[in-house]
Parts: structure tokens; sequence; C-alpha cells
């Protein structure tokens, strides 16, 4: 069976559980990461050198990085679904796939959600989390104009870089941050909501991960 390494609380462990449950997948989970541990044991190394979460075990296979993992899913075991058929449409998924990992994920996970839950107002820098906020509001403009073209980002159906990139927008609608009008983003975000594998996995209050005085 195949088998997730990580905390369900994992922003990238929650976008490889949305796409299992998409792909119809029986799974085993294992916590590891955050208060559970175990990422420097010597097991946990052998499968992720870097020691972070998520990795999957498909039998003798094993895969770290989640946008990897989304992907692999999706051509091992989709059946067609989550892979756009045709090469132009599974390039540009691609294109923002790679996007959204080199820029939109620092400067949102890293930048913005990381410094409002894990450090203290007090000992924050609110000037450096505002100027990564807009930064991503920017991008997200960029991204709302895409999806005024089709439903979901490259097509009219649900592919691997609208879990990839779909799995932040929880987080971003709800987190107390400055957004620019976004209305294309907006609607997408609402039908991402109305699946229940999003609502299951992504939909989580991650202000329980906020620690005292954040
Ligand atoms: N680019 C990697 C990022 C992996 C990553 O930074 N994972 C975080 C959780 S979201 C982690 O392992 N943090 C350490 C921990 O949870 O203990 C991916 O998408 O898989």
């Amino acid at each position: 069976m195949l088998k997730v390494w990580g905390r369900d609380t994992s922003v990238n462990v929650q976008k490889v559980l949305w796409a299992l449950d998409e792909l119809g997948l029986a799974y085993e989970r294992v916590d590891v990461g955050g208060a559970f541990g175990g990422l420097d044991a010597p097991e946990y190394i052998a499968l992720n050198p870097n020691r972070k979460i998520p990795v999957l075990e498909d039998g003798d296979f094993s895969i770290w990085e989640s946008g990897a993992i989304v992907r692999y899913l999706a051509e091992a075991h989709g059946a067609g679904k989550l892979l756009p058929a045709d090469v132009k449409a599974r390039a540009l998924a691609t294109q923002w796939s790679i996007w959204c990992e080199s820029t939109v994920y620092v400067d949102f996970i890293a930048k913005t959600f990381i410094p409002l839950v894990r450090i203290t107002a007090a000992e924050r820098d609110t000037t450096s989390v505002a100027a990564a906020a807009d930064r991503v509001g920017t991008s997200f403009q960029i991204l709302d104009s895409a999806l005024g073209e089709h439903d979901y980002l490259v097509g009219d159906t649900l592919t691997f870089v609208d879990i990839e990139i779909g799995t932040l927008m929880h987080r971003y609608f709800t987190l107390p941050i400055n957004r620019p009008e976004v209305p294309n983003l907006e609607a997408w975000y609402e039908r991402l909501k109305t699946r229940p594998a999003y609502q299951k996995h992504v939909m989580q209050d991650w202000t329980k991960m906020k620690i005292p005085g954040a």
C-alpha cells in the first residue's frame, strides 16, 4: 500500500493527501515532523536526506518533494486524472508549478505564514512580513488573470497544478493580511472548497499552529 510520511498539518503533506483522495487511492500515513519528530532518524534520512516531509513510499520506490509526489501519483496511478492529456497544457501546468515553488511558496509560506504563526508579535519583523504579503498579492494577480480563461488553471478540469497551488489558497484567504482584488482567484478557491478532499485535508484550522504570543 502507498505510504505517506508526514504530519497532516503540513501544507506539503496536505497537498499529497488531497491528490491521493482525488485519485481514490488507499494509503497509510505516518506522523513525523513537527512535534512528532523522527526526521533525524537514520531510517528517515535514508528516505529523505533533506529531513523534510512529505515522503511517499510506493513499494520499494520512494520519493520526496511534494510537487514531484503529486505528479508521480497522477502519472503512475492516475489513469488519466490530474494530468493534462495535451502536451502544451501539461507544459503550462509545469510552468505554473515551477513558478509557484520558486517564488510564491517562499514569499507566502516562509516569509508570510511562518512568521505570523511561529514568531511572537513582539519579535516579528512586521515590515518584512507586509512586504512579502504584498509580493504574494502581486503574484496572485498574475494567477488571477490566468484563471479568467478557465475554471481550473490549464483547462476546465482539476490537474496536478491546481492541487499544488490550490493548497495554499485556504491559508491565503484566511490569513489576516492585505490582499488585492483577485475575483478569478477567489472563484477558483470557491470551486476548490466544494471538493470533499480539499475540505478534508486542506481546510484545517491553522490557528492551532500558532505559538503563544503569535
Ligand atoms: N519543497 C519541499 C518542502 C518540504 C518542507 O519544507 N516541509 C516542511 C513541512 S511543510 C518540513 O519538513 N518541516 C519540518 C517539520 O515539519 O518538522 C516539498 O514541497 O516537499
